[in-house]
């Protein structure tokens, strides 16, 4: 038998694929379709074996279902904006988009002399102005819709990349995920999408994934972090307003201290003259901690007070304010009500700078004593000590203490019963060249003017010197940054921070349905007729965020009345990577 020549073998019958328009996405409907999509590459360099690994998973669903009579959609393309090109720019002295085109041609090669059969009539490039045109489109879309804003917000800061870095980019260690840095907290003007409105949606609809993996849903769900409970309106002795938020108000008749986070707004009102020292050191310190640090279970719990005390509204009493670090003030109302006998971390923390501990839940088998408690009792028991509430089971069931002290509170006007989740807004703008550019201008009179339609793309200007300091290279570009306001002619600039390139692939996989569309980000009924996608591979290590954004745009452009459908992603295969 002759040995199997690869070279001669495969290149042949490659192009015998390609002259027959094999891999081509059919036109006519007359057939089933099926959507077959792999997560597309970072243009990184070359092909890892990871990528092969993925990528032929794909490809072998995309041929069984082209000779099981479906009309298949296999499309490729590259996410192409990213910090890996601009730090090679700064490294190398070569131009992020040059990088990046060399390093798309050597990975296009490579996928082609693998044979996968890519319709590569539809690839996208998420760099080029004819696809990030669409993106700012749909930035404009969430901005008219009041869903794009700007917020001052403490932001992680990565001290070596000189950039600021999503919460996510931040590993559990508080080091940034690409430079390894420890990250700092840093004040800055950002733009988020307010994701969190949809925070109830994607919660729900995971239940519609039964193409899912369990495990990936129920990341998704505890990202997400929905807690059911209730505000409390606790006053300071001057009378300012310390609403908290709780999950357990039943445990109300138990707060013995209440800790606000140092960023909270009346911390230097609540500070006395004697405590004014220890608490400004406190916050320095506190400032410099990354969030991880600050809220890791097995640290020792630190605090300061501020001389102040708080009114309990269930029952009058005076009860001192502190502050500690572990209390984030983006978390509900950066305030809590610490009840020590029954929550752990209070419990710490009263033991450590001797606070009163008062127990209100009683198990049946043996009596609490505050004085000898070695840890917090979190378990079934009666209420004690709790007025309204005594006698009560305690729980979250019908019946129980916590639906008892909700009821309580909105009857007597001292608090109400809430949702919060822990999802927070998406922090997506970024001080950096090789991304998407916001398509806002700033006018002196009319004040944020988005960028009209015609006007876009908003174009990624080429001449800038990249030193990979401090602001966006873009910030220093005069003639790009002044121009007209479109609204009113008076002398404007434009914004000069870039998009998040997960907002480039939360909707790439719409594009490549209609990907060479000019006029439109795609025409809607092709869009509808192709998704979702019906079989989607790549790796955990987008379980949260990528798998999130992209849910997110999905059900936002359904209300917009682009799409007809919720969820992008029928089924998903987390392949696992491939490590090295
Ligand atoms: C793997 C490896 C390397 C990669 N552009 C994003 C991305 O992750 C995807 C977007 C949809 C957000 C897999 C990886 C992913 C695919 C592309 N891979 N082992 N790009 N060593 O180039 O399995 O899990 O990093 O599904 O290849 O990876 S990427
Ligand atoms: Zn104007």
């Amino acid at each position: 038998m002759d040995r199997y020549n690869p070279i001669a073998i495969e290149e042949k019958w490659q192009q015998h694929w390609q002259a027959q328009g094999l891999d081509k996405t059919p036109e006519a409907q007359d057939k089933p379709k099926f959507y077959a999509l792999s997560m597309f590459p970072y243009p990184s360099g070359n092909l890892h074996m990871g990528h092969v690994r993925n990528y032929t998973i794909t490809d072998v669903i995309a041929r069984v279902h082209r000779m099981q009579g479906y009309r298949v959609l296999h499309p490729m393309g590259w996410d192409a904006f990213g910090l890996p090109a601009e730090n090679a720019a700064i490294d190398r002295g070569v131009h992020p988009a040059k990088w990046t085109y060399q390093n798309i041609a050597q990975m296009r090669s490579e996928l082609q002399r693998l044979g996968l059969s890519y319709d590569w009539e539809r690839e996208v490039a998420t760099c080029s102005p004819d696809y990030y045109h669409w993106t700012q489109w749909i930035f404009l879309e969430f901005f008219k819709a009041g869903l794009a804003y700007q917020k001052e917000s403490a932001v992680n800061w990565d001290p070596i990349d000189q950039t600021v870095l999503a919460n996510e980019q931040v590993d559990s260690q508080g080091r940034s995920w690409r430079s390894g840095a420890l990250v700092e907290r840093r004040l800055l003007r950002q733009w988020f999408l307010k994701i969190t409105d949809y925070a109830e949606q994607l919660l729900t609809d995971l239940d519609q994934l039964d193409g899912w993996p369990d495990r990936v849903k129920l990341m998704q769900a505890n990202w997400i972090g929905k807690s059911t409970g209730a505000q409390v309106s606790f006053k300071t002795e001057a009378g300012d307003e310390l609403p908290v938020f709780t999950t357990r108000p039943d445990t109300l008749w138990g707060a013995t201290f209440m800790v606000l986070s140092p960023e909270h707004p009346l911390v230097d009102a609540l500070t006395t003259p004697e405590q004014a020292e220890a608490i400004a050191t406190y916050k320095t310190a506190a400032a410099a901690k990354s969030e991880i640090d600050r809220t890791a279970d097995d640290r020792d719990k630190t605090g300061v007070w501020t001389g102040s005390y708080a009114i309990n509204p269930v029952n009058d009493e005076r009860i001192p304010i502190w502050i500690a670090d572990y209390v984030l003030v983006e978390y509900g109302t950066g305030a809590i009500m610490a009840v020590p006998a029954h929550d752990q971390r209070d419990f710490e923390f009263a033991r450590t700078f001797n606070l009163p501990i008062k127990v209100v839940i009683q198990p049946s088998d043996r009596p609490l004593d505050a004085a000898t408690m070695t840890e917090a009792y979190a378990q079934d028991g009666v209420m004690v000590n709790s007025e309204a509430l005594n006698g009560i089971p305690a729980g979250k069931g019908e019946g129980q203490s916590v639906l008892a002290a909700v009821q309580w509170l909105e009857k007597t006007g001292r608090g109400k019963g809430m949702v919060t989740y822990r999802l927070r807004d998406w922090l997506i703008s970024r001080q950096r060249y090789w991304g998407v550019p916001i398509p806002v201008i700033y006018c002196p009179e009319c004040g944020i003017v988005p960028v009209p339609d015609a006007d876009l793309p908003v174009r990624l200007p080429e001449d800038v010197e990249l030193t990979g300091r401090g602001a966006s290279p873009l910030a220093g570009l005069e003639s790009w940054l002044n121009v007209p306001c479109p609204s009113c002619g008076t002398p404007a600039r434009r914004e000069t921070d870039t998009m998040d390139t997960f907002i480039d692939s939360s909707w790439y996989f719409l594009r490549f349905t209609d990907a060479r569309n000019g006029n439109q980000v795609f025409d809607p009924a092709i869009a509808n007729d192709w998704m979702p996608v019906d079989q989607y591979v790549g790796g955990i290590e987008h379980a949260i965020l990528h798998l999130l954004y992209s849910r997110f745009f999905t059900k936002f452009l359904r209300d917009r009345g682009v799409l007809n459908f919720s969820e992008p992603f029928k089924r998903l295969l987390t392949q696992g990577m491939v490590q090295v």
